[in-house]
């Protein structure tokens, strides 16, 4: 690896945090994670008072629009035991995928109001928060962590939101909603805008988002027209990398939900005259190929495709009325991903 490839830590000041620089994290190192763990720990608010005039605009909590409502949800960040190969093999080509796969994930959990009791088991994506036009999502958002100590958030794409609701550490800068310390709170309001309607993702944005982010710590918003109906089939896929630095297992594991090679991955059914919709969202930082077997459908200009090709937080939609029973495989078509895990069966009954 050449000097200008390899990877460096800058800190700043009081408050000091990592940033990784360079594009790639493919290549870090386990120490690299350390250091960068250890930053974000040291992390703190901002003291100062705001240098620019903007910094010192104040805002108020949007409302619904007439006729919306509010969406309430509240999510528990909390680290979580994972397996990104729960059954030990991959179902497609019939062998044992290595034994060292467990790791410490960090990942959304969806609570009852006021965190009365987990509404299901940590998974990773998060819950999928969903809102129509005129609504608002209000996310009570708590730093459960007990095993990195470190400050998270939840930053959204799509919805409009004031500063004081982006989630975004940024130094001295922060806001409110941008740095929500281990056992701290902050609710979020988003706002569902006309241009709004789609499907994103949401994710960390704290003082170590590249690595958080990694870890489990996303999930997707959906915004429908007022009164849409939801397509018969739904399923939101996270396209994504498990990097040894990250798991500490000796193979990187290329995932969908954080799980990898058929069996482990989402088996998604549908049946023949069901409206699907496949949400593909890039999480990485690579570019993915999404490819279904015996399928094919629409870009957004039109075109008839069936492998088109999804970014670094970009979601691709693949929707159809389904016509094709059987067993078919949906996968990355980068071929050295597609080795190593990233795909899955989508079953069709007659
Ligand atoms: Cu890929």
């Amino acid at each position: 690896m050449s000097g200008l490839e390899r990877r460096t830590f800058l800190t700043r000041g009081a408050g000091a945090v990592a940033m990784i620089c360079g594009l790639s994290t493919h290549d870090l190192t386990r120490e690299d994670v350390r250091k960068a763990d250890a930053a974000a720990q040291a992390a703190a608010r901002p003291k100062s008072l705001p240098q620019d005039r903007v910094d010192k605009l104040s805002f108020s909590t949007p409302q619904p629009q007439p006729g919306g409502q509010v969406r309430e949800y509240w999510l528990l960040a909390r680290s979580v035991a994972w397996d990104p190969v729960p059954t030990g093999r991959d179902q497609w080509m019939g062998h044992h995928v290595p034994r060292r796969r467990r790791f410490r994930a960090f990942v959304y959990q969806r609570y009852e109001s006021g965190f009365a009791q987990p509404l299901g088991p940590p998974q990773m994506p998060g819950p999928t928060l969903e809102g129509e036009v005129g609504d608002t999502i209000v996310v009570h958002f708590r730093n459960g962590d007990r095993h990195f100590g470190q400050a998270v958030t939840l930053h959204p794409h799509g919805v409009r939101y004031t500063p004081d609701y982006d989630g975004a550490y940024m130094g001295d800068f922060t806001r409110a909603g941008g740095f929500v310390a281990p056992g701290e709170e902050f609710t979020y309001t988003f706002e569902c805008v006309p241009e709004s309607v789609g499907v994103w993702p949401y994710h960390d944005h704290g003082p170590n988002h590249v690595l958080n982010m990694q870890r489990g710590l996303f999930g997707a918003l959906i915004v429908r027209e007022k009164g849409a109906r939801k397509p018969d089939v739904e399923q939101v896929l996270f396209i994504h990398m498990l990097m040894p630095s990250i798991t500490g297992a000796p193979v990187a594991f290329q995932c969908f939900n954080g799980r990898a090679f058929a069996g482990n991955t989402p088996t998604i059914r549908a049946k023949v005259g069901q409206e699907v919709a496949l949400h593909v969202i890039g999480l990485d930082q690579s570019f993915h190929t999404f490819h279904v077997h015996g399928h094919r459908w629409r870009d957004s200009g039109g075109a008839n495709v069936d492998c088109p090709t999804v970014g670094p937080n970009e979601t691709l939609t693949a929707r159809w009325v389904e016509d094709n029973p059987g067993r078919w495989l949906y996968h990355c078509h980068v071929s050295s991903h597609m080795e190593a895990g990233m795909a899955g069966w989508y079953l069709v009954d007659p």
